[in-house]
């Protein structure tokens, strides 16, 4: 008698045990689906062994609602600014994680991955490195502490590193950035070692726009890819970040190009995910709206090295279209009130929900 109760004792801890295991290992959404409730964008993406992630922003944390969804229906998030050159690397050699800190602390609440963005870009650079001249040997210095200490700083705390980001212009040429300008086509393979040193383990990509489709700018991409691959360069991935415009026409080949990159033996994500179109937003735009957010996640369903889905945050109410692009918005598949739009219900369907 006291023998079976201390077993079922034992057997009952056990079960909790697991069970704890269980929900510690899996992330916050698969806990959700376990208990019956209706499946988020992220439970469906895992079910295809990808994640569907959000960027976000610091000062929008105040926003509880939006901090609410942010934390529930993604498992990935993205910070839009807080790991951004400016932000930190204030003054030359002083450094400043705090925003991006602020991001990564959410995420760990929430059982998110982070994709940390962005370590070596033309824009958002703190004024100390725009200010004046540098010399070739100068700026290397300057790169190559910016970029270890960012990424020791976050070892172990994002999967995926944007290390170069936008460094092609439309045509397929280099970019004439400080970096491009200074040290020549050679720092985004210098940036590559250096951030693999930092973190071994860490995924490293370039990020663009304009790359979804075949044409000369991810030509350049791919021509780059596969020079730095046959160099053994550490290059992981390429982010595609998808910054569609209703106006200008789908990109019909993202599949194929998805794939091209692939066959490079490199991972693939759609990176910065939104969909804009000028306003007043119309049932008729909206319903094309949805249709592009279903064909871009079919895509990265249909490529098996396609790793997941990130939209450059999900809420009109924070998108960053207005400001740069007048007269244009409603971008993203939550509306400024945080409802979900026709693209919401369309990327679920997209991921095989209902
Ligand atoms: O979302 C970012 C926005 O808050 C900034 O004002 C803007 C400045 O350029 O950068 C936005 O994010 C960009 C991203 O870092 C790189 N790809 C293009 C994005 C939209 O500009």
């Amino acid at each position: 008698m006291r023998k079976s109760a201390t077993r079922l004792r034992l057997a009952g801890a056990l079960a909790a045990a697991l069970m704890l295991a269980g929900i510690a290992s899996g992330t916050a959404a698969q806990a959700g689906e376990r208990h019956g409730k209706e499946p988020t964008l992220a439970d469906l993406a895992q079910r295809h062994g990808r994640y569907f992630g959000s960027a976000t922003d610091n000062p929008e944390l105040t926003d509880e609602p939006y901090k609410a969804l942010l934390g529930s229906e993604f498992d990935q998030i993205t910070p839009g600014n807080g790991m951004k050159w400016y932000a930190t690397e204030p003054q030359q050699g002083v450094f400043d994680f705090s925003k991006g800190d602020e991001i990564v602390n959410l995420a760990r609440a929430n059982r998110q991955k982070v994709r940390g963005h962005t370590l070596v870009w033309h824009s958002q650079l703190p004024d100390w490195l725009t200010g004046r001249e540098w010399t070739a040997p100068e700026l290397r210095a300057v790169l190559k502490k910016h970029v270890q200490a960012e990424v020791r700083h976050y070892r172990g705390k994002v999967f995926a590193w944007d290390v170069v980001n936008e460094a092609f212009n439309e045509d397929g040429t280099y970019r004439e950035s400080v970096f491009y300008k200074t040290l020549g086509p050679g720092y985004i393979a210098d940036a590559l070692r250096w951030a693999h040193q930092a973190d071994p383990r860490v995924k490293l990509y370039l990020n663009d726009y304009n790359i979804e489709g075949i044409g000369p700018k991810s030509d350049a991409y791919h021509r780059l890819a596969k020079e730095l691959k046959a160099k053994g360069v550490p290059l992981h991935g390429i982010g595609f970040q998808a910054h569609l415009a209703l106006q200008y026409g789908y990109p019909t080949t993202v599949e194929d190009n998805l794939r091209r990159f692939s066959r490079l033996g490199l991972d693939t994500a759609l990176t910065e995910v939104d969909v804009r179109m000028q306003l007043p937003a119309t049932q008729e735009k909206l319903a094309q709206q949805a249709k592009w957010y279903r064909d871009l996640t079919e895509a990265c369903l249909a490529v098996r090295r396609c790793v997941g889905v990130t939209v450059w945050d999900y809420t009109d109410k924070y998108s960053w279209i207005p400001a740069v692009f007048p007269g244009e918005g409603a971008a993203l598949p939550w509306d400024e009130q945080l409802r979900p739009k026709p693209a919401y219900f369309a990327l679920r369907e997209a991921l095989g929900g209902r």
